[in-house]
């Protein structure tokens, strides 16, 4: 979709909104909210029971008209049908980009290259079902006829952090008589950690992979046929009730001796960080059953819909998109926070990072060219309160502005005591305190000593948005994460980038692969690298054969 469009910080809008910048950046959210003691109830959106409060962001009313004019201007609109529509809008690979396809409900239809993909996606999520029906019943057994009862994905990166995302996300909702472990780093100890405890022929594999060529997970897939062979005297028939693989490449997942019959496809349409309801959802469907598998999805398109549909002033990921620009190229926050209130959201700041920064930290537009503003911020967080027991502190008092999702539920899934109201006062109390802060008269009313003023004072105007549901059900997690991917994408099609190639990635891994056989070479290797990186390399040989 190579653009036709003017350079962004050439746009009215852009410009328009520099200028605006100029003029308010002294406002103060205190004084906004004096002077509009209906903002709180203004700056809000709601849609498919989720719930936005912007309010507390550094933005007026003529800050949103100049954003949503830029959403026009860069053509959003033509971008989000362009993806809808199947376009292959990943110019840099030349791909379509149809998650969304992934939610599409039975009987609807998406031509990518004249093939309708939803047919194709339905029978996966059928085959899927019927596999997960025969683990979970215990109907498919291992080896030596015993029932399977611990499952390992293995994959890294997009084959990963979805999967463990969302079974930590779901943990309420799963099969608590399976154990479910997530393999991902090289580092061995990641697979011996996993595996200490369990007994092979009670151990089931998923191997994620979408190309089945990644360095790390093959490595750790060889080791566990060899966990699981050296239990079984090497035969190797044993692999088929222990291993199943999702992946795009037949060939290869053929080549690792795992019948393709065993396989889950996918395809090359869904990126990496893209893919947690295709079917490198497996381990999450195996762990919340195909009901609940569903309705996540149908939480997903509800949001998908939302995005295609609604006008962008009330369109959440538009709105979220749009401050972040905001926040990001006007207000110069280099980071987000991402602070759920929700245990079970706990690696949904991990998972954020790769939707967010793999998809939007680059340099270069569509067409080539370097980009003179920033693109995406970083993203963290923790689930609260931990956090506001140590870093919340730089939040609070800290020379950095930096902007902050809090999101909540109205309920927990499991009741106890008093906890849940006393963790929502803390999310309410915590975007309160950053947004109006302390004064230093209000400091000195509280009978402080002079001395201790400044550093008791808290300036305040730092700008978050809170995000509230009623619940973390499995559709909820749809939406939630589809919120984020549309947010994403809104952000990219306005600075004009491709959020949906990886190029970064590539060069460590074919450095890394370069490197290992000099690390493991018998004779000295012919070093030919940097000063720095052969002196390293030197020293790791050393360190490795030290008695
Ligand atoms: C995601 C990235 C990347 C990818 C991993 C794993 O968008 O492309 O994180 O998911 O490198 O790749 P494989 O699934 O091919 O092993």
């Amino acid at each position: 979709m190579a653009t036709k469009i003017k350079s962004l910080t050439q746009c009215a809008a852009w410009k328009a909104l520099a200028t605006h910048h100029k003029q308010i950046q002294k406002l103060h959210l205190r004084k906004l909210f004096a002077k509009d003691p209906k903002r709180g109830q203004r700056f809000i959106a709601e849609a498919a029971g989720l719930f936005l409060d912007y309010s507390k962001n550094r933005i007026t009313d003529k800050t949103l008209k100049l954003l949503l004019q830029l959403a026009k201007e860069s053509n959003l609109r033509g971008k989000i049908d362009a993806m809808f529509s199947g376009k292959k809008i990943n110019v840099t690979e030349n791909r379509a980009v149809l998650h969304v396809a992934l939610r599409e409900p039975k009987g609807a239809s998406i031509l990518v290259d004249g093939k309708n993909v939803v047919s194709e996606v339905h029978a996966v999520l059928d085959k899927m079902a019927e596999f997960s029906n025969r683990v979970r019943s215990g109907e498919w057994k291992g080896f030596t006829g015993k029932h399977i009862k611990n499952i390992i994905n293995i994959g890294i990166g997009g084959s990963d952090l979805g999967p463990v995302m969302a079974y930590e996300a779901l943990k309420h909702y799963s099969e608590r008589n399976l154990t479910f472990r997530f393999v991902s780093n090289v580092d061995g100890i990641d697979f011996v950690e996993a595996t200490h405890d369990l007994d092979p022929t009670e151990t089931l594999f998923i191997i994620s992979s979408k190309t089945f060529t990644t360095l790390e997970t093959m490595t750790n897939a060889r080791s566990a046929r060899d966990w699981l062979l050296a239990k079984f005297s090497g035969d190797v028939k044993a692999v088929a009730k222990h291993f199943v693989a999702v992946s795009t490449n037949a060939e290869k997942v053929s080549a690792f001796g795992i019948d393709t019959a065993n396989m889950f496809v996918f395809w090359d349409w869904v990126g990496g960080r893209y893919s947690m309801d295709s079917a490198i959802g497996l381990s999450t469907m195996l762990a919340i059953g195909p009901t609940n598998y569903r309705a996540m999805l149908t939480g997903f398109h509800e949001l998908d819909e939302h995005f295609r549909t609604t006008s962008f002033e009330n369109n959440l990921p538009v709105l979220m998109a749009l401050l972040s620009i905001w926040n990001t190229d006007f207000l110069g926050a280099e980071t987000v926070a991402v602070l759920p209130y929700e245990q079970y959201l706990k690696r949904f700041p991990a998972y954020l990072q790769q939707l967010t920064m793999e998809s939007n930290g680059k340099h270069v537009t569509l067409d080539g060219k370097k980009v003179d503003y920033q693109t995406s911020p970083v993203y963290w967080g923790e689930p609260g309160t931990n956090g506001q027991h140590s870093f919340y502190q730089l939040i609070h008092q800290g020379t950095r502005l930096i902007p902050c999702d809090f999101i909540a539920f109205g309920q927990a899934l499991t009741k106890l005591g008093r906890h849940h109201d006393i963790l929502m006062a803390n999310v309410f109390a915590q975007a309160e305190a950053l947004a109006f802060g302390k004064t230093a008269e209000e400091v000195k009313a509280e009978g402080t000593a002079d001395s201790l003023v400044p550093h008791r004072v808290f300036e305040g105007n730092r700008p978050s948005n809170t995000i509230l549901a009623e619940k973390l059900t499995p559709e909820m997690l749809g939406k939630l994460v589809a919120l984020y991917e549309h947010s994403v994408f809104t952000q990219g099609a306005i600075w004009n980038i491709d959020s949906f190639d990886q190029w970064g990635v590539e060069l460590g891994k074919v450095l890394a692969q370069r490197i290992v056989p000099e690390l493991e070479s018998k004779t000295v290797p012919k070093l030919k690298h940097d000063s720095s990186t052969n002196n390293l390399i030197r020293c790791y040989r050393k360190l490795k054969s030290a008695k």
